[in-house]
């Protein structure tokens, strides 16, 4: 029987892990394991007992990028047909709070897909890079942008450019990365962290990520006021009475995530 591309495996506390699983070929991201990844993303969005997921590419490599077999032929109105796009649409679409856990290299496509997390939780081993250049190419799935509002202009410009890799130290120092921990404990600790992000309530996840993402992008008065918006919004919940209430009351909060 063929293996699955991709492994998801729901923990207790309402943590999925999902793990790319092409190790042979460095999870090189094909557009099956791209699709089943996206419906992936969707399903969990969807699921009431996700509160939080964890995207790894398992212990030695996050991933190497797009498949360059699938490059050898195309031509431009094959790529345009494949609408890569709604693959990574799945993910930024996702309401929860994802952590990636990086251990090896993240390179193109995998740097962009580390990028799609809220959290990233790189191992010592860690290596990211944008090298498409050094293969005739360029970043199509967020790496000229994401990398820009990560890390700014003359850092991002500089790995876009020469494709060189950075390590995880480095990425640590540039604000690409969360925190660095030894290989050994990447995957832990980021189950750690989606655990503890489990536990508060999932409306107010979802208006921080939503007010997060969208602000950035925004003129600063309108992202206040979005903030605001969704800061007031909350007041309506079942969970944030029952914050507050659990506080006072020196007891650990049930929220409903309503
Ligand atoms: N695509 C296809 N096969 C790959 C890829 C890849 N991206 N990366 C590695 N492999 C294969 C190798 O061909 C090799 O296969 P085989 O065993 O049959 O020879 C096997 O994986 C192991 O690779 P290496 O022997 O090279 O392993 P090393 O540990 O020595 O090196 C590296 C690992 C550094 C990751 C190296 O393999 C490498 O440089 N890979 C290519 C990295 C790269 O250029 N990535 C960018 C690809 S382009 C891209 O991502 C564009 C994204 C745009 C849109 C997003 C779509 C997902």
């Amino acid at each position: 029987m063929e293996e699955s591309l991709i492994i998801c495996e729901k923990q207790e506390e309402g943590v999925s892990v999902i793990t790319l699983n092409r190790p042979k070929v460095r999870n090189a991201l094909n557009s099956e394991l791209r699709q089943q990844m996206a419906e992936l993303f969707i399903q969990l969005n969807e699921d009431p007992e996700t509160k939080a997921i964890v995207l790894t590419g398992g212990d030695k490599v996050f991933a190497a990028g797009a498949d360059i077999n699938d490059f050898l032929t195309a031509k431009t109105v094959d790529v345009y047909l494949r609408r890569s796009e709604r693959y990574w649409r799945a993910i930024t679409d996702c309401q929860k709070p994802i952590i990636a856990a990086v251990n090896g290299y993240a390179l193109g496509g995998g740097c962009e897909l580390a990028m799609h997390a809220d959290i990233i939780v790189a191992g010592k081993s860690a290596k990211f890079g944008q090298p498409e250049i050094k293969i005739g190419l360029m970043p199509g799935a967020g790496g000229t942008q994401r990398l820009f509002r990560a890390i700014g202009k003359h850092k991002a410009m500089k790995m876009i450019l020469t494709g060189d890799m950075i390590d995880a130290d480095e990425a640590d120092r540039m604000g690409l990365v969360s925190e660095v921990v030894a290989d050994d404990s990447t995957l832990t600790r980021a189950i750690e962290i989606a655990t503890q992000l489990a536990s508060y309530s999932p409306i107010a996840l979802t208006q921080i990520k939503e007010v997060s993402m969208l602000g950035p992008d925004m003129p600063l008065d309108s992202a206040l006021a979005l903030e605001r918006k969704a800061f007031q919004i909350l007041f309506d919940t079942h969970d944030q009475k029952e914050g507050a209430k659990a506080f006072l009351e020196k007891r650990p909060a049930e929220y409903k995530g309503h």
